[in-house]
């Protein structure tokens, strides 16, 4: 796919076109930038069917931009005003408080290019000093620097780079270059975030390989190439770090490698202890080699069971191992449909005949959709009067087939005083209420806990949606006493959501395990907007799978035998 990289690509002209003051080829530009990264299929295949006007917001100026940086690897406009702003706008456009035109005179006054520049900068009391900006800009600025350090904004959301990671190392296999390859580090265990990616492989002619890798059209620039290891930055904007791996030590070099670090720790610990040493090529008593082959023998040698590599994050699993009794984690492939959609009836792209063909495609026995309530205004959510209409025209689809089932759900704004957006009457004829808090969200970890529980004891919610409420990169957690609501949802029969959608992947895998100690059930859902983004529910169960979940505690996995849910189907 080149959708990610050229939607990069359009943002960065937006950005550029605002500073010239252009302001509507800069509209125009975002605007194609969004349409792209919402595209189900590869503008590559757009461009050989000749059918790139079809992409929303993509008239002829912007189609030849498009073709000629599929044939030349480059957009000469951009190029033009890439000489006259040598500015890494993406990561300095996702600090708050700063947007292009802000950088452009923090650009044009101090030389400031990139985060160091502006860093160094702020440390010089330089900014406060420009016009326009002044201390107090200074102070927010180095606030909202700090924020997005800590909150690792500088990662990437696996699942908008996954199928990338996917395509590409299918790519690399069938080149021949190389006998194996495979993905470690983060991306392996299935993190919600991912630094960088790292690859492991062995070749009969690692130098031949190497020079093939470097050589690829995903990479952008070669950052370090030494006979083990070759770093580079693929156009998709992650670092890339390649190990060419000796084929006996492959198993021993895929555990090390693919982590975690506190994981490895432990084991390395624990080989100690044993009188044994463990390390990327094997583990060793003595000088004897004991295994190395493969990752089963590395951890039966030392005494495990095999830790799946979503587990591997020190969080009581190597002692589970030890005891045999690591949890059967829920499979992919038991996942049957989806809890949390959306339909263009409120913020969605998609229309409900395309939500529920895409769904009957995913051969899904069951999709909720779960249209916004009306006092989400920003959604243009529905009220009583259209959520009636809306369930009779789903009771009328569920007439027409047997292949799934739609279920009539709603995603229930949670008021400020806690009490519900919708009258009781309407929620008893939903199957699904998912609870929300999105607005009036107070500092204070009382409020918002009291403002769950009352919503959670009216007995009229099946699960809380998104429960942290945190946008990965751009807002922290609420302020929420987790094991009061925790207790509150096991009282009163509510379910948790573990929510796929890139930016929340909510619960957190580390809350989904301490919610897993209460007897509480969870939602997976995709919070699809469109039909391409149905695929986020693989990422939810990727949480589920990373928090110890079996398939008995979620519903998804046995939709027709839950307690929690049991007034939705019969
Ligand atoms: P990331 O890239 O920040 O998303 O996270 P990881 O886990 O992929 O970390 P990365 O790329 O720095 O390293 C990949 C794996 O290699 C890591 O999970 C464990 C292993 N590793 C790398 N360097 C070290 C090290 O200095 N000590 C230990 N114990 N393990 C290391
Ligand atoms: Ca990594
Ligand atoms: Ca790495």
């Amino acid at each position: 796919m080149i959708n990610r990289e050229l939607s990069r690509i359009f943002e960065d002209l937006a950005d550029m076109e605002d500073i010239e003051g252009n302001r509507w080829e800069s509209l125009a530009y975002r605007r194609v930038a969004n349409s792209i990264s919402l595209l189900a299929i590869d503008v590559l295949d757009l461009y050989h069917s000749k059918q790139l006007r079809k992409i929303e917001g993509v008239g002829s100026s912007i189609e030849k931009k498009i073709m000629e940086y599929i044939e030349t690897g480059k957009i000469s406009k951009r190029e033009d005003l890439k000489e006259k702003y040598n500015i890494d706008f993406e990561s300095l456009r996702k600090i708050q408080g700063l947007g292009p035109k802000r950088i452009a005179i923090l650009h044009l006054s101090l030389g400031i290019k990139n985060l160091d520049d502006l860093v160094e900068a702020i440390r010089n009391d330089q900014i406060s000093k420009v016009p326009g900006f002044g201390p107090k800009s200074q102070d927010a600025l180095k606030k909202s620097i700090k924020f997005y350090k800590s909150s690792g904004a500088d990662r990437i959301p696996l699942a908008t780079c996954y199928d990338d990671i996917q395509e590409f190392l299918s790519k690399l296999r069938t080149s021949g270059k190389f006998t194996r390859l495979e993905l470690a580090g983060s991306a392996r265990r299935l993190r919600d975030t991912v630094g960088d990616i790292d690859l492991l492989c062995s070749s009969d002619d690692p130098s031949a390989a190497g020079d093939y890798f470097t050589g690829l059209g995903e990479v952008k620039n070669v950052i370090a190439k030494g006979e083990t290891k070759i770093s580079v930055l693929l156009s998709l904007g992650l670092n890339c770090d390649l190990r060419i791996i000796d084929s006996n030590s492959f198993g021993a070099a895929l555990q090390y490698f693919t982590g975690s670090k506190e994981h490895n720790i432990r084991l390395r610990a624990m080989a100690i202890d044993g009188g044994m040493k463990l390390n990327e090529y094997g583990l060793f008593k003595g000088n004897d080699s004991l295994a190395s082959l493969t990752e089963e023998d590395v951890y039966s040698k030392l005494g495990l069971e095999l830790v799946p590599p979503e587990l591997r994050e020190n969080m009581g699993e190597v002692e589970a191992a030890l005891q045999r009794r690591l949890p059967k984690i829920v499979g992919f492939e038991e996942i049957q449909g989806d809890y949390h959609t959306h339909t263009d009836a409120t913020d969605g792209h998609s229309t409900f005949d395309e939500m529920v063909e895409a769904g009957k495609k995913l051969k899904y026995k069951f999709m909720a959709i779960t249209d916004h309530s009306k006092s989400l205004k920003v959604a243009n959510g529905m009220d009583e009067k259209r959520f009636q209409a809306r369930n009779r025209k789903i009771d009328g689809y569920n007439e027409t087939t047997d292949s799934i089932r739609i279920l009539k759900g709603v995603e229930l704004e949670i008021l400020k005083d806690g009490s519900l957006d919708l009258p009781n009457r309407l929620l008893n004829e939903m199957d699904v209420v998912i609870g929300a808090l999105h607005q009036q969200i107070s500092d204070h970890m009382k409020t918002n806990t009291l403002r769950l529980i009352k919503a959670i004891r009216s007995g009229m919610l099946t699960t809380i949606a998104h429960p942290t409420g945190r946008l990965l990169g751009t807002r922290d957690a609420y302020r929420i006493d987790f094991d009061a609501v925790f207790e509150a949802c096991e009282e009163n029969d509510v379910a948790l959501e573990i929510n796929g959608f890139p930016t929340r992947s909510d619960l957190p895998y580390d809350l989904v395990k301490r919610a897993k100690s209460y007897k509480i059930s969870f939602t997976l859902g995709s919070d699809a907007h469109s039909t391409n983004q149905l695929k986020y529910l693989w990422f939810a169960t990727a949480i589920a799978r990373r928090g110890w979940l079996e398939s008995k505690n979620v519903i998804n996995a046995n939709p027709y035998a839950s307690k929690g849910l049991a007034r939705q189907i019969n």
